[in-house]
């Protein structure tokens, strides 16, 4: 496994300096902030975050994320613009040394969560998404604003999309996901580039919208839509674990098994009886996961791609992005390194 961490660019707080010192470190995982979903990465931009990264002594070989522009997920006409430009970038990170690029296909909303600093009864602070709050939200109407969504829609375009996705079934955003891969992962392959989807955040569908990247079944539907190692996954154990649907030990020894996960995102969730539920401590007891077990397999299918303890508490005062302070996921860092460790010794 390599060992890798998110970083959002020269104004994280989080600097490369001290990601750099957390043991065992090799790559960062980061993107091309400041173009909108859809439009090219200029080659200028992909060099200059390159060298920032590897002046800082790490590896620049995995993008979270390129986003794929609603029109795609739509299938509107106007996607073929876009479908085309995914497809340069791709080329254009291959280039640059890129490995593994995570990304989505949730409509509107990206991750979602009802609130982003509930306390815990250890004083610190967590991400949480609890049923009987997401009930009572409604964005077309609410004030509401989570970090997940993408800030640049207005009230008036958010319903508009609502209402073309109201004409999608299930079945279209699958033809839809299927047209998309069919047109990229030939270029993935040329350029040596593994597309890994990350899993819908929950994986189950909300405020109407349809999400399909949710379950065992599910994925093994994505993974035959383009038969290639290179149609991958983002096997992210907290989103797919904050379903108790979803047994993570057994997904995550399958695909590692098939070689079909690139990227691993190690996350604890602590499943509550409603169905709600709080990102908690890797520590295995402190949630719903066995997290010593799910790298257990990992180990035993001899995985060689790309791991990053994902959100973490805000513990010890520190303040910041919500689910991405440096403290508690460089604690998941060192609990990853700790158990590889133990698990390399043990053969
Ligand atoms: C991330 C996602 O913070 C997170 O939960 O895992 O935002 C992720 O980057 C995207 O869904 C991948 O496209
Ligand atoms: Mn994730």
């Amino acid at each position: 496994m390599k060992l890798s961490f998110r970083w959002y660019g020269v104004d994280d707080p989080v600097t490369l300096e001290k990601i750099r010192q957390i043991p065992n470190m090799h790559s960062i995982v980061t993107a091309v902030y400041d173009v909108p979903p859809g439009e090219l990465w200029s080659r200028e931009s992909i060099a200059a975050l390159k060298k920032t990264v590897e002046d800082a002594g790490l590896h620049f070989e995995v993008i979270e994320s390129v986003p794929v522009h609603e029109d795609i997920k739509l299938g509107k006409p106007t996607r073929e613009r876009y479908i085309e430009n995914y497809k340069e970038n791709i080329r254009r990170l291959g280039e640059a040394g890129i490995k593994c690029i995570c990304y989505n296909f949730m409509p509107v909303f990206d991750w979602t969560r009802t609130q982003l600093d509930r306390q815990l009864p250890d004083g610190s602070n967590a991400l949480v998404y609890y049923q009987d709050q997401i009930s009572r939200m409604d964005p077309l109407t609410g004030e509401l604003s989570l970090p997940g969504w993408d800030a640049s829609y207005t009230k008036e375009s958010l319903k508009q999309v609502f209402d073309e996705y109201g004409k999608l079934t299930e079945e279209d955003l699958w033809e839809n996901l299927r047209y998309f891969l069919s047109e990229i992962i030939p270029v993935a392959e040329q350029s040596d580039v593994r597309m890994a989807i990350h899993p819908d955040d929950p994986p189950w569908p909300i405020f109407g919208l349809p999400r399909i990247i949710t379950g065992e079944k599910n994925l093994d539907r994505f993974l035959k839509l383009v038969d290639s190692p290179y149609n991958g996954l983002t096997l992210c154990t907290g989103s797919l674990g904050s379903s108790k649907e979803n047994d993570i030990v057994h997904l995550v020894d399958k695909y590692s098994e098939m070689g079909r996960i690139h990227f691993l995102h190690f996350r604890n969730v602590l499943l509550l009886p409603d169905g709600s539920f709080e990102e908690s401590a890797h520590y295995s007891a402190c949630g719903s996961l066995d997290m010593v077990g799910i790298l257990k397999v990992l180990h035993k299918n001899g995985f060689t791609g790309y791991i990053r303890p994902d959100h973490g508490r805000m513990i010890w005062g520190e303040t910041g992005k919500p689910g991405y302070g440096l403290f508690d996921r460089a604690l998941g860092a060192t609990y990853i390194n700790g158990i590889w460790e133990t698990l390399e010794r043990l053969g």
